[in-house]
């Protein structure tokens, strides 16, 4: 059944190829002299969509419509504003067959991974909307003082700014808007230049859903300009982002640069890369670690920020594990997203060129064992990659490559397990497959990431379930999905009165 819906859904968007997109401030469909096109990473000949390309102009109209619609919004009461938030999750279930299919034809997800990612989606949205309501009331409590009544609560920033990144375009984006908007801000969101028809949908839920004019803007374009532009921005409160190391160090600087007539300290939280791990040692379930470095290394190509790059065995893990590896990613079958495979493309021309280049510089620091190539085909087909003997110092173990390729490093025992495992800049997630307690109970203590996975094959994270974000240059920790996400968008206000 969900097989028949899919191919439906498929043909369906297929259908609706080359269709535009206008920008979205102020509660209308805005179009622009300029266009943005999506191309189809399976076969790039092909145009997914186009949508409108703002730039200043329309960042500053965005802005300005958000602080218009915050007068307002931030009084609203909090069972309404999470109705609103509950109204697009059903939307979105709705229209779920259809947003998946898109993310197959404008990312380059394989079915499973695309209907994750809705489902995700609309797990943010659900469960920031029953966790705003937790913040309804003067419900923080002070200590009782004779004479006087004390109270302290919670109100919103002010209009913020979301600028996300194209891999998980809907459920990160979706997440990112909502849990701001929960309670009680106003956003200005800047999708991925790669990414923007399933954003312009995402939109489409909030107009149908019936948020007020204002509260959420869509303004389309590059980075470089609109993003930079809005982050910029005197009248920006806070810049809630997902994205690169690169971009996310220029935004933290740029932030707190005072511009110009600049009236606000700017909150900055930033979701950045990770280079992640997984330890397998000599006492680990093989077959079951050779599973989940499968799916964690190559789920989307690699291009998670949870998805382990570097697998760390010990001595006695070694051939047992990596003999493991390899017969199951050799199966492993590439090719264009909408026929299911378990790899699809990687999601651009540039990124196609940045994976190949590290599989250049990985030859002259490892051993290339499998893949290493580009597929045929029109698409940005990568074969699965796994390189071998890799120093733990090599730039193949230290920078974030995204793409599937897979840096396997040996030690000697556990110990240099953990001391491998941190030596990076990130610290976003990490695995451990071990039967030996005393092994999970240093890890749980050592090993210096944000999310932890042991014995468990996959190393994503579930809304509520899993609070998710990194360590170090991962980031800011926000811990999307958690219980105290929503708290990095408002401020305590504290009022005394004597009686
Ligand atoms: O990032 P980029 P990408 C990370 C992942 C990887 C990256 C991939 O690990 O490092 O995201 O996303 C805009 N001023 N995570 O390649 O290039 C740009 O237009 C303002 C971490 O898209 O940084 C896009 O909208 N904005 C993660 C956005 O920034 C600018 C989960 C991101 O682009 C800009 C998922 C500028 N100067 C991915 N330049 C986690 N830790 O949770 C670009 N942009």
């Amino acid at each position: 059944e969900a097989r028949r819906e899919m191919k439906e859904a498929l043909r369906r968007v297929r259908e609706e190829f080359g269709r535009h997109y206008p920008l979205y401030i102020g509660g209308a469909w805005v179009d622009t002299g300029e266009k943005l096109a999506s191309l189809n990473p399976s076969a790039p000949s092909e145009v997914v969509g186009t949508v409108a390309k703002g730039g200043r102009a329309e960042a500053e109209a965005a802005l300005e419509a958000a602080w218009k619609a915050f007068r307002t919004w931030k009084d609203w009461p909090q069972e309404d504003r999470s109705r609103l938030l509950l109204k697009a999750a059903a939307i979105m279930k709705r229209r779920r067959r259809e947003l998946e299919a898109t993310l197959v034809y404008e990312i380059g997800k394989n079915w499973i991974e695309a209907s994750a990612e809705v489902a995700e989606a609309i797990d943010f949205l659900e469960y920031y909307a029953r966790q705003a309501l937790k913040y309804k009331y003067p419900s923080v409590e002070v200590t009782p003082y004779p004479g006087e009544d004390n109270e302290s609560f919670y109100i919103p920033l002010g209009a913020g700014v979301v600028i996300a990144p194209w891999n998980f375009p809907i459920a990160i984006f979706t997440g990112m808007i909502a849990g701001p908007v929960a309670v009680g801000n106003t956003v200005v969101a800047k999708p991925a230049e790669d990414t923007p028809v399933i954003a312009a949908k995402v939109f489409q839920v909030f107009h149908e859903a019936g948020f007020p004019p204002g509260v959420v803007n869509l303004v389309q374009g590059e980075g470089r300009e609109v993003g930079a532009y809005l982050v910029e921005h005197p009248r920006t409160r806070f810049i809630n982002f997902t994205g690169s190391l690169e971009v996310g160090l220029w935004i933290n600087e740029a932030a707190s640069r005072l511009a110009p007539g600049q009236r606000w300290i700017k909150r900055v939280f930033l979701e950045l890369g990770g280079k992640d791990a997984i330890i397998v040692d000599e006492t680990a379930d093989f077959d079951l670690a050779a599973e989940g470095v499968i799916i964690s290394a190559y789920g989307f190509q690699g291009q998670k920020c949870s998805a382990a790059s570097r697998l760390i065995l010990t001595e006695g893990a070694y051939e047992p594990v990596l003999e493991r590896v390899l017969a199951r990613a050799e199966r492993l079958v590439v090719g264009p997203a909408e026929e299911n495979p378990d790899l699809g493309p990687v999601a651009s021309r540039a990124q196609e060129e940045k994976v190949l280049s590290y599989i250049e510089i990985g030859k002259g620091e490892g051993q290339l064992v499998l893949g290493g190539k580009r597929l045929e085909g029109e698409g940005y087909f990568l074969a699965p990659t796994v390189f071998t003997e890799v120093p733990p110092k090599a730039r193949i173990a230290q920078e974030e490559i995204f793409g599937p390729v897979l840096s396997v490093i040996r030690v000697k025992d556990f110990a240099e397990a953990l001391e491998v495992a941190n030596d990076t800049v990130y610290g976003l997630t990490g695995g451990v497959y071990s039967r030996k307690r005393e092994h999970l109970e240093r890890a749980r203590r050592e090993f210096h990431v944000g999310n932890l996975y042991f014995n468990r094959k996959i190393t994503g994270a579930l809304v509520g379930v899993q609070p998710f974000g990194g360590f170090n240059l991962s980031g800011t920790d926000t811990k999307a999905g958690g219980p105290d996400y929503l708290l990095h968008f408002l401020q305590m206000k504290t009022v005394a009165e004597r009686f």
